[in-house]
């Protein structure tokens, strides 16, 4: 028996976890570590599962490669990157690099092979069909920050342990445990806002856990928040409740933008009546401190953009920006990574198909299959997928499922043979979670507390297993035309090699007038990863480096997050921008909608307490109880459409049968159904006997966030009806007579 520690690699909440091993590595418990300064011994179900994740007997352990029988095989590596090297040779000699795509899942962004190399395999295949689950997720937030402030990744976060006054519009930190917002026991900290005399309203068209433990819910018509924050800030611009503390341009601007969406006029369409939208513009603005926070339910909608625009824009005019108690910036224990300093810009290059704009290097999800079916120069031919499964997980999934067989070749990087993989020439699995070690570069530089940890590999990789740095490395290297030999050590060194160039030079800068190769000689770290991860905390503010976090292996909290804006700010104005001419006419948009009349019923999703999108229905642990593919409806809606307990359920783009769950926490009008179900065709056998229904059938890959390009999850229009049984057979086809 030995006990081991490690962050939890499976949400944002970055929680330090304390595992007990046996002598064969197999993991005996999974228990919160009271040690962490942070997380101080929180867990929740996803991360006391993690041993029976990481020990899942359907991962994959060595890669897959489906032949011409059309029957996966088992094969060494070298053959793995061989065909893989055949097989993007092939369609870049036919028909140039753009013909290969590239996509990077969510996990991407939680191991250290993922969001270190990511960048250098998009580089090197030198495409500009790079797509990601940033459009199918935060996007709208990059782009309204990138106009805002110059920078697309100067993202705040609400500073909820020392606010007076939480407004949380679409997002449910008690079941989701935050985004974009790293804060472990999210529900503890708003328990302790609530006891030390703060207030907490959540806007949700669905009494969430989180609304359940606020001081008010305030029901809102999905895909119309944008509104509701124009009725505040067109409050809080008239009644003169402004204490802006930063040095800002286009306040006039703001003022005639705002001036039509009064809380009258904007309650028609939000469904919050006036009276409490302009009482939420005088609490925020006579609270001591106040933050406003809007996820998934302020992205993933039409408005996107403008959502998260007119967030921070109150979180501006209420002065509450960039000071303790409002929203603030973290200050990593790492330097700033990814920021160019230069002001933000979208658009530097179109899909070929929609024209839809690039932002932060990647054209959206939602136009994907459309680069894959519509030929032409251009035509993507080949697709490289790392960490994703958005056959489940993009809008209108199922097409890309089918568009996905016509590719001439697909790779992925994946522990799982599932929904997407299934379409792979080639599968390259990563080890298992306790062979990697990990960081969290991104989740740390969203942290409500200035705090680092890192967590070495609690398990060896077994003799000839490669580290997911190693295949990434080895991937970009095929990628870049060195070939399955090259070593793949030497990007890795290339990249410290980059990095030492610009710092040895950099005025101020800690190595400045050093040797690059004596700088790289002191590095310390067992892998590439490690020695990226050393370099970036030398580089840091905080003056720490791989041996401090090595030392302290319950992690180091670096104090509360203290004020950083003007060093961020990256505008041409070198001020704030707070109505930028992209989002004013977003602003136009919003203005041509208030008389539009409201769909009679609106889908939205649902996350899970013990889910995390496609991945982790495989888990007996996880899967049954609350955690089923079910449609939630209102009992009035249940009731006035005369609802069993299967409902065929229609959008434009598709329709499914899905089990009827009545819920009198949903609003009428609004129907929710989970997504990362619809499980087929895959080994995972666990998540066979519970598949659900991939709710992405529903949502249209046409109707996107204009600005930002980011898929719509939430407030799709969709009918309902019951489902009756075919006459003639027991199966579960839709029957095209159960319509409305
Ligand atoms: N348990 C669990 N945790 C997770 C995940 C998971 O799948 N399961 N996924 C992880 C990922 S990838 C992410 S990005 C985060 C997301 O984290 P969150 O954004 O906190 O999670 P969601 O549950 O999607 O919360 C969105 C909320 O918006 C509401 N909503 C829908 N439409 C609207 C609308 O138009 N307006 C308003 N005001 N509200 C609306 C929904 O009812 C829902 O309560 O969670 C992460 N953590
Ligand atoms: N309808 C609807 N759709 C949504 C959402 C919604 O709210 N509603 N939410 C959206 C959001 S916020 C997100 S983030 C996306 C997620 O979209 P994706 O990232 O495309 O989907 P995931 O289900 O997270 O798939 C993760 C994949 O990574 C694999 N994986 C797990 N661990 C590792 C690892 O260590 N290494 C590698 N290489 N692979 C690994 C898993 O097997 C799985 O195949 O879904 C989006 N889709
Ligand atoms: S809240 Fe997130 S990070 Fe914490 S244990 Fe659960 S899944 Fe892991
Ligand atoms: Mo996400």
């Amino acid at each position: 028996m030995r006990t081991a520690h490690r962050t939890c690699p499976l949400c944002d909440a970055v929680c330090g976890l304390r595992l007990t091993l046996d002598d064969t590595g197999r993991v005996t418990s999974v228990k919160g570590d009271p040690d962490d300064p942070f997380s101080k011994g929180f867990i929740c179900p996803k991360g006391a599962s993690l041993g029976h994740l990481d020990e899942d007997p359907d991962r994959l352990r060595v890669p897959l490669v489906r032949k011409q029988d059309d029957e996966w095989h088992e094969v060494s590596w070298q053959e793995a990157f061989e065909t893989v090297e055949r097989g993007l040779k092939g369609v870049i000699d036919r028909h140039g690099r753009d013909a290969v795509a590239l996509y990077l899942g969510n996990p991407t962004f939680h191991t250290m092979g993922g969001i270190l190399y990511r960048g250098a395999l998009g580089q090197a295949l030198g495409t500009r069909n790079v797509y990601s689950a940033s459009t199918i997720d935060q996007m709208p937030k990059h782009v309204a920050c990138g106009y805002l402030f110059g920078d697309p990744l100067a993202i705040s976060v609400p500073d909820v342990d020392r606010t007076d006054y939480l407004l949380v519009l679409g997002a449910n930190p008690v079941e989701s445990n935050g985004s974009l917002c790293s804060a472990p026991d999210f529900p503890g900290r708003l328990k302790a806002l609530r006891r030390r005399g703060g207030k907490l309203l959540v806007v949700d068209p669905r009494r969430t856990r989180t609304a359940a433990v606020a001081d008010e819910h305030l029901p809102v018509r999905p895909g119309t928040d944008a509104f509701l924050l124009f009725g505040i800030v067109h409050t809080l611009l008239a009644e003169d409740l402004t204490t802006i503390g930063l040095d800002v341009a286009g306040l006039d601007d703001l003022r005639r933008l705002a001036d039509d969406f009064t809380p009258d006029v904007v309650s028609r369409v939000c469904g919050v009546p006036a009276e409490s939208i302009a009482r939420l513009a005088r609490e925020l603005a006579a609270a001591p401190t106040a933050a406003v926070y809007s996820r998934i339910g302020g992205c993933t909608v039409e408005f996107g953009t403008a959502t998260q625009w007119l967030v921070d824009v109150i979180n501006i005019l209420t002065g509450n920006f960039d000071r303790p108690g409002g929203v603030m910036f973290t200050r990593t224990a790492t330097m700033d990574l990814g920021r160019t300093g230069e002001p933000y810009t979208t658009g530097r290059w179109h899909s070929r198909v929609r024209g839809l704009p690039e932002s932060l290097g990647e054209l959206p999800v939602a136009t994907l299959a459309d680069e894959i079916e519509t030929p032409g120069e251009g035509q993507v031919r080949a697709l490289v997928a790392v960490a994703g499964n958005p056959v489940l997980s993009a809008p209108g999934g199922p097409r890309l499922d089918r568009a996905l067989d016509d590719l001439d070749f697909m790779v992925c990087v994946d522990p799982y043979l599932n929904e997407t993989t299934r379409h792979a020439n080639v599968i390259l699995p990563p080890p298992r979670i306790l062979q990697m070690p990990h960081y969290d570069f991104l989740l740390l530089s969203v942290a409500v507390r200035n705090y680092t940890r890192f967590s070495p590999a609690i398990l060896p990789l077994e003799p000839g297993q490669l580290s997911e740095a190693e295949i990434m490395s080895r991937l970009t290297l095929i990628a870049s035309g060195q070939g399955t030999d090259a070593d793949p050590s030497a990007l890795t060194e290339m990249m410290l090699d980059q990095i030492l160039g610009g710092a040895t030079q950099a005025p101020g800068s800690p190595f400045e007038g050093r040797e690059v190769a004596e700088v790289r000689a002191s590095l310390i770290g067992d892998s590439g990863p490690e020695l990226l991860l050393d370099l970036f905390l030398r580089l840091g503010t905080h003056g720490l480096s791989l041996a401090d976090l090595l030392e302290n292996p319950h992690g180091i909290d670096l104090g509360p997050l203290t004020p950083r804006l003007p060093e961020l700010l990256c505008t041409e104005s070198g001020r704030v921008e707070l109505a930028p001419p992209r989002l004013a006419e977003e602003a136009g948009r919003l203005r041509e909608r208030l008389a539009a009349p409201a769909p009679e019923l609106l889908l939205i999703g649902r996350r899970q307490l013990r889910s995390n999108n496609s991945w982790l229905h495989n888990v007996p642990t996880l899967v049954g109880g609350s955690n089923q593919c079910t449609l939630h409806v209102h009992p009035d809606d249940v009731a006035r459409l005369g609802l069993g307990e299967l409902a065929v359920i229609r959008s434009a783009n598709g329709e499914l049968v899905v089990p009827v769950e009545p819920n009198d926490a949903i609003m009428p009008g609004v129907v929710s159904l989970p997504h990362g179900w619809g499980h087929a065709g895959t080994t995972q056998r666990v998540a066979a006997e519970h598949p659900g229904v991939n709710a992405n059938a529903l949502t249209d890959e046409s109707v996107i966030d204009v600005p930002s390009g980011n898929a719509v999850f939430n407030g799709v229009p969709v009918t309902l009806a019951p489902y009756e049984e075919p006459a003639l057979t027991g199966s579960f086809p839709v029957p095209s007579t159960a319509a409305v």
